[in-house]
């Protein structure tokens, strides 16, 4: 059996991600088959709750309020809104809700209190909650796990080294420490990264590496293939080949071999052939939705339709790990304020599209009608 190994280096993870091909897929496929049924995959729908204005600058999200990009914002999603969408995307073969929240951080509010009813609300449907809303400190990851959170998702998105070049108002310890908080709770966690950022394959295989030495590795790991989104600094990159995508996919799949390996954003930029390519390399789950966030995703029916033409059926609800238990009565460190960090470099390409933002506002706010 193929065991799970803590001590990979970056050597033997790059020389894994450029081997030939169909090599690298017959491995890939190898080790998926002896963790996981190949024929079923995992569906998580996404939901946005709270859409745009973030304070960060991510060189690749249209959410960061300092760009000007064509999203509609959103205020907070109501309890009703989200057991609609949850109960649709259960009909719909989802096992899993992945709410998202455009915040740098989770503060303790009305607002967090707002988003711990609603994981209440879809802990009750018996569907895997998730969320994903920036920062957390070990106390409001305690309270999430208490209302029934089941998975956590915060991307290191890149290496270390690259994060730097992507967003100057955090730092990459602080992703990982809010990986950690999550762990302490005992939720599990959904990690993982985009390809297509500009960033080079050491690049990938170092954040492959950084998420394979967590202990215990993560439980999810999603691919997402970077959407560029005109307005935001990385309007220009090129998307990135179907081949990277089965590479990245692939090398996930034997670095993590237990792990639940999510094609993530761009999957509309795929064919039905590329993805399935990607099933094969070992890729065990999909982002549902009528969009991702704030950009479109391919129609749920029709991957029921392919998953039914190739005989794939879908996971259900904690098959792979236990519900987790509610506690209503736990008291909390209230004192547990965490200070996150705000490194001090500058990102060019940021400043420049912050500024170009700044001059579209005020040309649409001369052009207004007074
Ligand atoms: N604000 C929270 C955070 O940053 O963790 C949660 C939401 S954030 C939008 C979640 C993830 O979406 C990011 O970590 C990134 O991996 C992914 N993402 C955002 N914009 C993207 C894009 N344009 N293309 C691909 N992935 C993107
Ligand atoms: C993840 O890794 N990808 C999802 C989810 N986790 C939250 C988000 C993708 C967002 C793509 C850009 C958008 O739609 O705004
Ligand atoms: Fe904000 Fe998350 Fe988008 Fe970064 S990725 S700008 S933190 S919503």
């Amino acid at each position: 059996m193929y065991q799970t190994n803590y001590n990979w280096t970056l050597d033997s993870i790059m020389e894994i991600y450029n081997k030939p091909l169909l090599d690298l897929v017959f491995q890939a496929a190898s080790v998926h088959r002896e963790h996981h049924d190949p024929n079923k995959i995992q569906v998580s729908t996404l939901l946005s709750v709270k859409t745009g204005g973030c304070s960060e600058d991510c060189a690749y999200c249209p959410q960061a309020a300092r760009y000007f990009t064509d999203i509609e914002t959103n205020d907070l999603l109501s309890v009703d809104q989200v057991r609609v969408a949850a109960e649709r995307a259960k009909k719909l073969g989802s096992s899993r809700l992945c709410m998202g929240a455009a915040w740098r951080s989770v503060k303790d509010n009305a607002d967090f209190d707002h988003v711990l009813d609603l994981v209440k609300t879809v802990y009750d449907l018996d569907m895997e909650v998730c969320c994903t809303l920036g920062m957390v400190s070990e106390q409001q990851a305690q309270k999430l796990a208490d209302a029934g959170l089941y998975a956590y998702n915060h991307n290191l998105d890149s290496s270390e080294e690259f994060y730097k070049e992507i967003i100057s108002t955090r730092g990459y310890e602080d992703r990982l420490k809010t990986l950690e908080n999550v762990r302490k709770a005992n939720m599990t966690i959904c990690s993982g990264g985009i390809i297509g950022m500009g960033e080079s394959v050491e690049d990938r295989c170092q954040m492959l590496l950084t998420l394979a030495q967590l202990n215990p590795q993560p439980e999810s790991v999603p691919i997402n293939a970077l959407v560029a989104v005109e307005g935001t600094p990385l309007e220009e990159q090129e998307s990135v080949e179907i081949w990277e995508m089965i590479r990245m996919v692939a090398t996930t799949r034997i670095v993590m071999p237990k792990t639940t390996v999510r094609l993530s954003a761009g999957r509309t930029n795929m064919t039905k052939e590329g993805q399935v390519f990607c099933f094969m390399a070992g890729a065990s789950s999909i982002f549902a939705g009528d969009k991702l966030l704030t950009t479109p995703n391919p129609d749920i029916f029709e991957d029921l339709a392919l998953f039914e033409k190739i005989g794939i059926t879908v996971q259900q609800p904690y098959e792979k790990h236990a519900k987790p238990n509610q506690d209503q009565n736990r008291t909390y460190d209230e004192s547990d304020q965490v200070k996150w960090s705000r490194p001090d470099h500058v990102i060019e390409a940021n400043e420049k599209y912050k500024a170009l933002a700044k001059e579209k506002r005020a040309e649409l706010n001369h052009s207004k009608p007074s």
